[in-house]
């Protein structure tokens, strides 16, 4: 809350309008609404801070996850020396393209038990190479080029995702009824994902909390690399 100006307003009264505000805003600004056989997740820091770009996902736990209709191929951009999307989610089996948008090569990396990479991506635009996910679990992505870039993707093994939004929620529709496991994961979570177990009727919509531990890192920003340093590349 660094953007709140100074003031010499007694520290109790304070904190309270704090509250006041972050209630008001996780209440108005979500333009998610929850219907029949929708879950409604909202994921906050140890402060109570709403936490944008936490993957939510429920899996079914009375019958196995209905399988993918098809592999699906989805994109990340490499776009102003940074991963876009910052966060990606994705089911097991899918692939992704990764698009080199910047004038300078790129060169990812990952460590991830769920999938090493160790990729060049060209600064020529004519071939995109395309990754295949196909382990669950969290894989995270460095530039060797650009130490500060990084990228999430969150592998699951269930077609109920999403990502949280600015307000910290995330809504899960279509779930037929039943009992899941709900898991809330932040980038670079301490830790096992939070897992809840929520049973849902046909009828209802559902809104789980999760608080985290600790305030996750603050994704990157964009960076404009000098010309001759990076010339080489
Ligand atoms: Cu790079």
């Amino acid at each position: 809350m660094s953007n709140l100006p100074a003031s010499n307003t007694p520290r109790k009264t304070t904190h309270k309008h704090l509250l006041t505000a972050v209630v008001a805003t996780l209440i108005s600004a979500t333009s998610l609404s929850a219907h029949a056989g929708s879950l409604l997740g909202l994921i906050t820091d140890k402060n109570g801070n709403p936490v944008a770009d936490g993957v939510l996902y429920a899996i079914p736990l009375d019958t196995p996850p209905p399988a993918a209709k098809a592999a699906e191929t989805l994109s990340i951009s490499q776009e102003n020396y940074l991963f876009l999307p910052y966060v990606t989610v994705i089911r097991s089996g899918s692939s992704v393209r990764f698009f080199n948008r910047d004038p300078h090569d790129h060169h990812i990396k990952s460590f991830s038990p769920a999938k090493a990479i160790d990729l060049r991506v060209n600064s020529k635009k004519e071939d995109v190479p395309q990754v295949l996910f196909d382990k669950t679990g969290e894989v995270a992505l460095v530039c060797y080029f650009h130490d500060w870039m990084r990228g999430f993707i969150s592998v699951v093994d269930t077609p109920y995702f999403a990502k949280t939004d600015k307000t910290g929620n995330a809504l899960l529709n279509s779930l037929p009824p039943g009992k899941y496991e709900v898991k809330a994961w932040v980038p670079k979570m301490i830790g096992e994902p939070l897992s809840q177990t929520v049973q849902l009727a046909a009828t209802d919509a559902v809104s789980s909390k999760f608080q985290l531990s600790f305030v996750p890192v603050a994704p990157p920003k964009p960076v404009t690399p000098k010309k001759k340093s990076e010339s080489t590349y």
